[in-house]
């Protein structure tokens, strides 16, 4: 882990660097960083089971998904998990006729989430193909030696097929089942493996998996942590549940053993998830505790996802990369003013990219249909006494810019890619998999989180008027210039791209480059292809221009060596409009958009 320590000093230069006008920054070449594989599906959303119908009753979902399959040649990952997970009870008929009853009780929480097995087929064609899914199983109810997840397991599967359903989970954030009275106090990592194997044992013996062939069997999410490892006070209990504690020997903490111990549990377990909310409505003490300036924080989030390092060592060290498998700005539902600001748009971004480069693999946002942290919503409805319309916040903005980022140059699958963490930003290399193909700076992406509190866009018909900004930043919005030294061949050009919003407390008109969607239809509007570049100069020097609360991309596209003519690039070619509209090798399968 002596990366950390080196990226903690580079951190801490990009917290004071807003305030600096010129900023000088050394790109290290490829093969003198150290770097995690940056996915192409790193993005991806996790969707409360109680509001799957909500969110499929609409072609908004579909619509934005796609805009990101579009550009980066895999759609989104989608898990299908959370709370109504362990509530969540399959029926052969229900009394109401239909293929889903949500039981509420006080307070109108649901208590119960009822479903027939064709409630999975009602939504399993919805998603763009080649979205991969990831199923949570109710882990709580174990009757019966888990009868119902047994069957839950089966039905999902029958109605969306090995190509789509890759990983079961076994219920979500267990490490609060003492606190719920699911489980008694000694439940722990021990009991927990017990159970994994009991009830992945009847799934695996089944005969409908055992007929799949072996590269169509869906896998296992394992852990599912909700804990974060170094806030104490935000563990609702007490239990020894940790990625390192479920995947090391007892005796020996950097030796794999526990839950990979046995080498048929090994072989089904996909990845390890964890969760984190960095804020909190849930209880007074944090409640008081909220601020949207620590989303503009780059130390506070360092702080916030590097106590993972050691969880991400774990999980390497057990053979299957760990996942932040359900994550937003605030826990329970968010709090808006902060959740769907412009803030968040930028704070997202950050999160996304120092995750993959601690190694966490993927990071999945947590959506409800009436959340205050969903990137988009897709009905209207009446939340504290407000009319809101259906819509997008400004963090979908930046999901599109984050598409951007890991879309692969050129027509070339683009698999191993790998970052590196900067001051005020991330360097994105290409190559290096064989001796004859040097790795490649390819993109470098900077962000500026100063705050800037503008006039405009303060309000969204789909959140919350009453927490419209009303404190202003004063005089002009800050710049600053940044000169880099990188690698790429002088007189070339680097594209441009920018996550733009016209302050920190912005709820809308925030863009990607003027690319903007429709709220409603989900439509792309504009294509957000300025044609903004800069260019190289002697010794690979460029400057850029950033203002405050704003986040820039550079790509280089012609990938060739140095002192090769440009000419029209086998890549560029398949362009239109900035969006690829060509097959694209994934992972060994063809996927057409
Ligand atoms: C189910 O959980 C309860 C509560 O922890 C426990 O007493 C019981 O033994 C469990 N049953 C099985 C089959 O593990
Ligand atoms: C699961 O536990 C039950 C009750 O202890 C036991 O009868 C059954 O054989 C176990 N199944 C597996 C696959 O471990
Ligand atoms: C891991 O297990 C040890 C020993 O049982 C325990 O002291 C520690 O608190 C556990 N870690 C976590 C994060 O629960
Ligand atoms: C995130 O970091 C902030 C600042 O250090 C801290 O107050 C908060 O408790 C952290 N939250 C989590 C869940 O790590
Ligand atoms: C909604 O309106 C009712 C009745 O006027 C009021 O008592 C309540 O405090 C309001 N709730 C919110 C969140 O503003
Ligand atoms: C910006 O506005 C937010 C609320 O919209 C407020 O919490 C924050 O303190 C303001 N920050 C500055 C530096 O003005
Ligand atoms: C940067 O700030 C300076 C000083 O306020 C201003 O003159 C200039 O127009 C700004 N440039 C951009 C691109 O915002
Ligand atoms: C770089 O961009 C400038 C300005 O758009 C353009 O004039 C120039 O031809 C471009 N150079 C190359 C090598 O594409
Ligand atoms: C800003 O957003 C509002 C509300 O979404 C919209 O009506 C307005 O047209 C937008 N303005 C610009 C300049 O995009
Ligand atoms: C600078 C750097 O390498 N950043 C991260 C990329 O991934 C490695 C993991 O190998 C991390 O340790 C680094 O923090």
């Amino acid at each position: 882990m002596t990366k950390l320590g080196g990226l903690f000093i580079a951190l801490a230069a990009a917290t004071h660097a807003a305030a600096q006008e010129t900023a000088s920054i050394q790109i290290p070449p490829g093969d003198a960083v150290k770097t995690r594989p940056l996915v192409r599906d790193v993005f991806g959303y996790s969707i409360e089971p109680i509001w799957v119908n909500a969110y499929t009753d609409t072609p908004l979902a579909a619509k934005l998904l796609s805009a990101i399959g579009a550009v980066t040649g895999k759609p989104p990952p989608i898990r299908v998990g959370g709370n109504t997970a362990d509530q969540t009870y399959q029926h052969d008929t229900l009394p109401n006729g239909r293929d889903w009853d949500a039981i509420r009780g006080e307070l109108s929480t649901v208590q119960q989430f009822n479903v027939t097995p064709a409630w999975y087929g009602a939504w399993a064609d919805y998603f763009p193909r080649g979205t991969d899914l990831i199923y949570s199983l109710n882990f709580r109810a174990n009757e019966s030696g888990w009868a119902n997840a047994v069957a839950q397991a089966e039905a999902v599967h029958a109605a969306l097929g090995s190509g789509r359903l890759r990983m079961f989970e076994l219920g979500n954030e267990i490490d609060h089942f003492i606190n719920k009275h699911w489980r008694a106090a000694d439940w722990g990592v021990d009991m927990y493996i017990d159970q994994f194997r009991n009830l992945t044992g009847q799934i695996v013996a089944a005969d409908w998996y055992q007929k799949l062939p072996e590269d169509q069997r869906p896998k296992f999410q394992a852990g599912v942590f909700a804990d974060p490892p170094w806030v104490p006070d935000q563990h609702d209990e007490i239990d020894d549940f940790s990625i390192e504690n479920l995947t090391t020997l007892a005796t020996d903490r950097s030796k794999a053993g526990g839950i990979v111990e046995r080498e048929q549990d090994k072989a089904i377990i996909g990845s390890y998830a964890m969760h984190l909310y960095p804020q909190s409505t849930c209880d007074t003490a944090r409640w008081h505790r909220m601020r949207l300036d620590l989303l503009s924080d780059h130390l506070v989030l360092w702080q916030n996802v590097s106590q993972y390092a050691p969880q991400v060592a774990a999980a390497d060290r057990a053979g299957a990369p760990l996942i932040m498998g359900e994550t937003n700005s605030v826990s329970c539902s968010g709090k808006s003013g902060i959740s769907d600001t412009f803030g968040a748009a930028l704070w997202t971004v950050d999160y996304v990219l120092l995750g993959a480069s601690v190694g966490l693999e993927k990071t999945y946002f947590h959506l409800g249909a009436q959340s205050e942290y969903s990137a988009f919503t897709p009905q209207g409805y009446t939340l504290k006494n407000e009319t809101l319309d259906s819509g997008i916040r400004p963090n979908w903005y930046s999901h599109y810019f984050v598409a951007k980022v890991v879309r692969p140059l050129g027509s070339a699958g683009n698999r191993n890619r790998g970052n590196a963490s900067l001051p005020d930003g991330y360097a994105l290399y290409d190559g290096g998999e064989r001796k004859d193909k040097p790795r490649r700076l390819d993109k470098l992406v900077f962000l500026d989180m100063g705050v800037w509190n503008g006039t405009e866009g303060l309000s969204n018909p789909s959140t919350l008027s009453a927490t419209d900004g009303t404190m202003f930043s004063e005089g002009a919005r800050p710049n600053r210039t940044l000169h880099l030294a990188t690698s790429w061949c002088a007189g070339r050009n680097a594209t441009v791209t920018r996550l733009l919003g016209p302050g920190t407390n912005a709820k809308s008109n925030v863009t990607v480059s003027g690319a903007t969607f429709d709220p409603e239809s989900g439509d792309l509007k504009k294509n957000g292809v300025t044609g903004e570049t800069a260019k190289v100069g002697e010794d690979g020097a460029v400057t850029i221009t950033m203002r405050r609360a704003e986040a820039v991309l550079l790509e280089m596209e012609d990938t060739r060596p140095c002192g090769k003519a440009a000419s029209a690039a086998a890549g560029t070619a398949l362009r239109v409009d900035g969006i690829l509209v060509s097959v694209i090798s994934v992972a060994g399968l063809l996927i057409s958009l």
